[in-house]
């Protein structure tokens, strides 16, 4: 239990500090080690893609520099750190035997962490689908899901004896809806039904990740996926506005939770995709291999959702807060439309509202009450500069987390089991199609010299770890 004090706030002992990041926006060394390529490669390098032409070809470098940031993170006192495997250095054409080289790299990372003390949390796929398995016909196609059970059986098997907490997939509503529907992210594909066969796809390479992992780990292990669940308010009472608050939560948030903790797809959600798809891609049995026992929901949240319904004659949105395309990644809801809030905004444009954090997790917990859950991401983007002193000094992000943290604390008084919160993230990085033109990181990262200069958020956070808690607000 979390306790307020006039002195601030403390979490429970055993809770879980830590920070984030993911292999393609931090690596780089995208043809090295015999990597293969990815969506992310095929789509970066497509001119228009990603802002101001920005690959991850070379990143953070963290491929080479990974010692030098381990060290960084023995500096921050970090717990634990949650980072993803790229599919495409362990099977290059997303199928087949191991390279082993890929493998030998991170189990190098992970015998490094561990040396430091450091807790790693394994994500398998944070969005660099092998491009081999595109071409076979992405996520959309049956057969990936069937690839992702294969690569994750062999990325068990490898690091099983080493690592405790595994996460099969980051997000997979953007891997399904901004990478098919609306296709800001890769491949880029603009296909509303194929989107909704990538997602039903995503919850089965999830579910046969989920078999392919207890397979080889030892009995004890951890098996999780990260949701960024959106926190989704109607603008008004009225009926039309909570019903389009309805679907965005059902294309959202329905669309995994149902498969994966209720035991099948809603019927409102197949009624508002009906003029999409006929959801024929749903095979008999395959509910019930979505919906394998977890020890964990990993939960992503940022900002909250306002939603109404459009009025008659109101021209569709083309930028729905993940991008601008002319199709919507929400999709059978084209006539909800998304509401600009009033008040302070990331560098992301995304409205900073903690009280969405607290709402989320208890909303979560009231419906899973015997599910663990994690804050597997949650942090800002603000546009950082290294000052003259030095520094960094951004102490818009430690407020943004300094009250997200008191909004996690509020949710476990309430009696919402919150194990642990993973900042995102560490460092500055690839923040897809936004390029590096967004800084999320609590370490700032010149990209032309590599530097990493830790930002005061960073040096605040040390602190809040290492007293467990946060000290008496002052605002
Ligand atoms: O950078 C991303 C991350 O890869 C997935 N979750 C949201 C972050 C910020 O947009």
């Amino acid at each position: 239990m979390a306790t307020t004090t006039d002195a601030g706030r403390h979490f429970p002992p055993d809770f879980l500090w830590g920070a984030a990041t993911a292999a393609y926006q931090i690596e780089g060394a995208a043809d090295e080690g015999g990597r293969g390529p990815s969506i992310w490669d095929t789509f970066s390098h497509t001119p228009g893609r990603v802002l101001d032409g920005d690959t991850g070809d070379v990143a953070d470098d963290h491929y080479h520099r990974w010692e030098d940031d381990l060290d960084l993170m023995v500096r921050l006192g970090l717990p634990a750190y949650r980072f993803s495997i790229a599919w495409p250095r362990i099977q290059p054409d997303g199928r087949g035997a191991a390279n082993q080289f890929g493998l030998d790299h991170y189990r190098r990372l992970v015998d490094g962490l561990l040396e430091r003390g450091i807790e790693p949390i394994v994500t398998l796929y944070h969005w660099d689908l092998p491009q081999a398995l595109e071409d076979a016909g992405g996520w959309p196609a049956r057969d990936t899901a069937m690839r992702f059970g294969d690569y994750a059986e062999l990325v068990g098997a490898a690091l099983g004896d080493r690592v405790d907490r595994w996460i099969t997939l980051n997000e997979p509503w953007c891997s399904a809806f901004l990478g098919y529907a609306s296709g800001v992210h890769a491949p880029g594909r603009t296909e509303p039904a194929a989107a909704l066969a990538a997602a039903h796809h995503l919850n089965l390479a999830h579910g046969l990740g989920v078999q392919a992992l207890r397979s080889v780990l030892p009995a004890g292990s951890s098996v999780s996926i990260t949701l960024n669940l959106h926190l989704v308010r109607p603008a008004t009472d009225e009926p039309e506005d909570q019903d389009a608050a309805r679907q965005i939560d059902a294309i959202g948030n329905r669309i995994w939770l149902g498969p994966i903790l209720d035991g099948g797809y809603p019927d409102d959600l197949q009624d508002d995709t009906a003029g999409r798809t006929d959801w024929s891609f749903v095979r008999d049995g395959d509910v019930a291999m979505i919906a394998e026992p977890l020890d964990l929901l990993g939960v992503n949240y940022y900002q909250p959702t306002v939603v109404r319904r459009r009025r008659d004659g109101e021209e569709p949105q083309v930028s729905h807060g993940h991008g601008e395309s002319a199709e919507s990644p929400f999709v059978g809801a084209d006539t909800v439309a998304f509401v600009e809030q009033p008040g302070p905004v990331t560098a992301m444009g995304w409205p900073i509202d903690a009280s969405g954090m607290e709402e989320l997790l208890l909303q979560v917990h009231a419906a899973y009450p015997n599910l663990p859950l994690m804050v597997t991401e949650n942090g800002a983007a603000f546009d950082d500069e290294v000052s003259d002193d030095g520094q960094v000094h951004d102490p818009r992000r430690i407020a943004y987390v300094d009250d997200h943290l008191r909004a996690v604390g509020r949710a476990i008084d309430a009696g919402a089991d919150v194990r642990g919160y993973l900042l995102w993230s560490l460092l500055d990085n690839f923040e897809w199609a936004y390029g590096y033109s967004r800084r999320f990181g609590i370490a700032h990262v010149d990209y032309d010299t590599q530097t990493r200069t830790v930002k005061d958020s960073g040096w605040w956070y040390r602190d809040v770890i290492a007293a467990g808690g946060l000290a008496a607000h002052d605002g």
